[in-house]
């Protein structure tokens, strides 16, 4: 099966621009700028990001083309208590019509609810491959079983479930140290790994998480707040940038931050 990963992944490299924590965490990400998905959008396409992921919703009312759309198909808010499950919201169908390049999908391992997760994960896979398609799965160990969703094992075991169901690239959080982030990487095999950005860290802090994922054999980020939320968001990609596709080391590159 040969899928069409066109602008998506770049010499096996990718920079993935996120907005969609709008549904995931609430506005409260947000301030009087980065509330309005056209502002995001802007960047997306300043930037040259391999990819913008939206919902469906922001997608349908701002999205034009500014560069490859990657349409979410599932999520949750984060008002629900409890393991989590994440609901499918939009088809394959319905993101190839708002111009999608890709799709994605989160499944929480270890959620009591995974089983469900996977059913549909399945469904969306098979679809979205019949049309060559790449499959993106935010893979996030996430429930009361779950006692350490950034370790090693867990982190691996999660990175391994992503080949096996199908998804050609997975997007997981950092686990914290290269040592064990290149075992997470090597049990994906040749489905891709994209870190996640999380929570707002400080600009050096961001730009080694960037450094350790990719001398850890990651592809690159699926990033959003580091970005959107960092008063330079054009400076900060081009920092990302230079140590994802150019092997930039951590001091050059906060010198496009100075
Ligand atoms: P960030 O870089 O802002 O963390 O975005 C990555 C992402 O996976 C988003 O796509 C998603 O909305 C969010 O993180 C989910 O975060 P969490 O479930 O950890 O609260």
């Amino acid at each position: 099966m040969k899928i069409k990963f066109g602008r998506i992944i770049k010499k096996g490299k990718s920079l993935l621009l996120a907005y969609d924590q709008g549904l995931e965490h609430g506005p409260a990400d947000f301030n009087d700028k980065n509330i309005d998905p056209a502002y995001i959008l802007e960047i997306a396409k300043k930037g040259k990001y391999n990819g913008v992921i939206l919902q469906k919703g922001v997608a349908e009312k701002y999205y034009n083309n500014e560069a490859p759309l990657i349409l979410k198909l599932n999520g949750k808010t984060n008002l629900i208590k409890g393991d989590p499950v994440s609901t499918q919201l939009c088809s394959v169908k319905e993101a190839i019509k708002l111009g999608a390049k890709a799709v994605g999908y989160t499944i929480y391992v270890g959620s009591k609810h995974e089983a469900k997760m996977f059913r549909d994960f399945s469904k969306i896979q098979k679809e979205a491959h019949n049309h060559k398609m790449p499959v993106i799965a935010w893979m996030y160990p996430r429930g009361k079983a779950i006692k350490n969703e950034k370790s090693k094992r867990v982190l691996a075991y999660t990175a391994r479930i992503g080949l096996e169901i199908g998804a050609d690239i997975i997007k997981i959080k950092y686990s914290g140290n290269v040592e064990s982030f290149k075992w997470i990487v090597k049990s994906a095999g040749k489905t891709k790994v994209l870190v996640a950005g999380g929570p707002k860290l400080s600009k050096r802090g961001i730009l080694k998480e960037a450094y350790d994922a990719m001398k850890s054999g990651a592809s690159g980020m699926a990033i959003g707040r580091n970005v959107w939320q960092y008063k330079e968001p054009l400076k900060m990609t081009k920092a990302l940038k230079e140590i994802i596709f150019n092997n930039k080391k951590v001091e050059a590159a906060l010198k496009i931050l100075k």
